[in-house]
């Protein structure tokens, strides 16, 4: 289980690390739209299952880590050496996990260099590990086949007692947490650590926070639109005033959160077409927001030519909230939150 836990959450990190620094090579889709809150969703509930899974496994085993003489052999230095890495980047890429979901960050390195960094560390030191323990797997399950083992105790606990106790710790910690990102398991899962926000959407950096609230609102706000042509201003009211596209999109967030909700706005296509700029050439986005580390983002050819991509000026059917990025903010099909660039003030065709 804990194999399988560690793989979904390694392969879901990769994914959400190419989705945001993205190489030449990868090409993420718009469609399905929802896509991304799937793979950023399992790769938070496999990580929080991992950790009940990790636990049980190091206490299954750690009588051995105390093992006399330290060194036999060089296979066996090798094997716990790689257990050492395996055990410390194991638990340093949980713990850190926990606390970026509690957006607590008690610590002053970058999160998510880290994490991605240390996450390769974990999953080279489990393939050594894996490695140097073939024969012994092969051993064993070659008797299992032959001679099925009896119910032994370990630890003065029997093999069904520790089983069923893990399970159980596992199954107790996902239920309690994934209603941040499976609606049906919100009314139960009580340790969620997203709560409603202004129009039933959650906020993760407020108006006041990104310090916006007098340029979000002034009168003489315009979206600035630099397409080959040159530079176009539009007022709200000349936003409001194109054809506008409603649609039902997630919220994604990459700390595991995510809400669905009902956005309309105008299509970033539509608004290439007005400036003379065609749907699929790259953009880049910037927020009124100074030196936030969201606060620009670039839009691929791929998620400007979705007639879903939208500039959003409403939510959940009422004017976008200044805390949801009034005036306008960037919602787009299978995108990461953190590229979900609120408070636009700029828009530039590339
Ligand atoms: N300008 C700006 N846009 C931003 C952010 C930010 O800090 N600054 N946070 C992003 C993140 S991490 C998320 S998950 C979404 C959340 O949008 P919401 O607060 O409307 O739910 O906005 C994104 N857009
Ligand atoms: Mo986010």
């Amino acid at each position: 289980m804990l194999a399988l836990t560690f793989t979904i959450c390694f392969v879901t990190g990769l994914i959400s690390h190419l989705v945001q620094h993205p190489p030449p090579w990868f090409v993420w889709p718009s469609r399905p739209a929802g896509l991304y809150r799937v793979t950023q969703g399992l790769h938070v509930i496999s990580g929080i299952a991992s950790i009940p899974l990790l636990g049980a496994k190091l206490w299954n085993v750690y009588p051995k880590l105390f093992a006399r003489p330290v060194v036999r052999s060089v296979l066996h230095a090798i094997e716990r050496g790689s257990i050492l890495v395996l055990s410390a980047s194991a638990l340093f890429e949980l713990s850190t996990g926990l606390f970026n979901v509690a957006q607590n960050y008690p610590w002053n390195f970058y999160f998510p260099q880290v994490h991605y960094a240390v996450a390769w560390v974990a999953a080279g030191s489990i393939l050594m590990h894996v490695a140097v323990k073939l024969p012994v797997l092969r051993d064993g399950l070659r008797r299992r086949r032959d001679e099925p083992e009896p119910d032994r105790e370990r630890n003065g606990v029997s093999r069904r007692a520790f089983l069923g106790t893990t399970a159980l710790a596992t199954g107790v910690a996902v239920v309690a947490t994934a209603g941040v990102t499976v609606p049906w398991l919100r009314p139960v899962s009580v340790l969620s650590w997203r709560g409603e926000g202004p129009q039933g959407v959650p906020v993760n950096r407020s108006a006041a926070g990104a310090g916006v609230v007098g340029v979000a609102t002034a009168n003489d706000w315009r979206l600035e639109v630099v397409a080959p042509s040159g530079l176009t201003r539009l007022s709200l009211a000349d936003l409001n005033r194109l054809p506008h596209t409603t649609a039902t999109l997630p919220i994604a967030c990459v700390e595991g959160w995510s809400q669905q909700a009902e956005w309309s706005g105008v299509a970033i296509a539509d608004l290439l077409r007005v400036v003379g700029a065609e749907p699929g050439a790259e953009v880049a986005v910037t927020s009124l927001e100074r030196n936030g580390i969201y606060a620009s983002s670039v839009l691929p050819g791929t998620h400007t030519a979705d007639p879903l991509t939208l500039l959003a000026l409403r939510l959940n059917g009422e004017v976008l909230d200044l805390d949801h990025g009034y005036p306008c903010r960037v919602i787009a099909p299978n995108r990461p939150g953190v590229l979900q660039t609120k408070w636009v003030g700029r828009l530039e065709v590339r």
